[in-house]
């Protein structure tokens, strides 16, 4: 008998960290991708079905969340926002009308808080394939702190391992991030990888700079036990929405598709409106036990707390892509360099001296 060749290596099996769950999981329309790991929903899926498969694994797929044309809208925003159209963008450099959208679009990798300038992209945090999983799965009341743009052209970098509660601090774990698929994302053009289950230790893992230009400017968790051959890639039709836990291990790849091809998505964050949001450093003396960041927008449900009121603290803001080099996120006067920038045996990473008083 001849075997197939891969069943004579003598590598072991991969181990598959999926947790089958079972329920109802919707009425598939999507053909993308023909072979999926489970974890896929329609959104007529049963809400217990969602919470079983959240809660086992960190992640869940909503397909057919936003239609054809909602996707087209939002692409069509994002050139306006990257254009300057809706407002200014902390970080970015105005650009000439000349130019043309692709030229303009491989500008930005990602834009943080765009829902603070476009009411279109605001629309989404009320999208119902989105609060239904968000109420499945948080609970009755949640709040929206963040959204993120990403424009990944060709050519642009990923995001190395990390947890967004490493970022987004909530009291109770119930970080949640939405990522709106705006282009189909796929292993090739720098679509998300998981770990199914990571986020079930409730640890935080270390970071560190990786010096890898895989990767943009932020550090790279370590010290987990998994391996890169435990991740899955999560590949999605436009208009899905790829939800994962803040304590889940996650990345993407840089975008090597043809050049002119992009990998847009949208990501929202929400959490529980019961936990504060110790977020940022209080200025006034406050403890941290004590902080709650209020420039947040309830979305489903009541807020005890609102009685708090509400803050308008974050503005839109351009990440840097590393193009321009890189400073540590959580050390004071740290360079990050890519192995690439350093000789032989010098470190990747870099103390500066304080600036010299006049
Ligand atoms: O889209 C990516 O490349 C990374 C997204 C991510 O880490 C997030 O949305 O939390
Ligand atoms: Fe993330």
């Amino acid at each position: 008998m001849i075997m197939p060749s891969s069943s004579i290596s003598n590598s072991p099996a991969p181990r598959s960290l999926v947790v089958e769950t079972g329920g109802f999981a919707g009425t598939r329309r999507s053909a993308f991708p023909a072979v999926r790991p489970p974890g896929y929903f329609s959104p007529d899926a049963d809400p217990a079905a969602l919470k079983a498969f959240f809660d086992a694994n960190g992640y869940l797929v909503m397909e057919d969340a936003f239609s054809p044309q909602e996707v087209a809208s939002l692409i069509d925003e994002t050139t306006q926002i990257c254009r300057g159209n809706r407002g200014d963008i902390q970080n970015a450099k105005p650009l000439p009308d000349a130019l043309t959208d692709d030229e303009v679009l491989k500008q930005f990798l990602c834009i943080h808080f765009p829902h603070k300038i476009s009411a279109t992209l605001k629309a989404t945090l009320f999208n119902p394939a989105t609060l239904k999983v968000l109420t499945s799965v948080v609970g009755p009341n949640v709040k929206c702190m963040q959204s993120m743009l990403f424009i990944k052209a060709s050519g642009k970098p990923g995001q190395a391992w990390h947890q967004d509660e490493d970022y987004i601090p909530t009291r109770d774990r119930s970080l949640i991030g939405g990522w709106i698929a705006l282009d189909r994302a796929t292993v090739e053009n720098g679509g998300l990888w998981v770990i199914p289950g990571s986020h079930r230790h409730g640890i935080l893992w270390d970071q560190a700079w990786h010096g890898d230009r895989r990767f943009d400017c932020s550090e790279e968790s370590h010290g987990f036990p998994y391996t890169d051959a435990d991740a899955i890639p999560v590949e999605v039709e436009a208009g899905s929405v790829v939800f994962f836990n803040g304590y889940l291990l996650h990345r993407s790849l840089p975008n090597r598709a043809p050049e002119g091809r992009y990998r847009r998505s949208l990501v929202n964050h929400f959490m529980s409106c019961e936990s504060f949001l110790p977020w940022n450093k209080p200025e006034d003396g406050t403890p941290m036990a004590k902080t709650d960041y209020r420039d947040v927008l309830v979305v489903a449900g009541t807020d005890p707390f609102a009685y708090r009121g509400y803050a308008e603290i974050a503005k839109p803001m351009l990440r840097g892509d590393g193009r321009s080099g890189c400073v540590s996120w959580s050390v004071a006067n740290q360079k990050h360099l890519y192995a690439d920038e350093v000789a032989p045996g010098q470190p990747i990473v870099q103390t500066l001296e304080p600036a010299a008083k006049a």
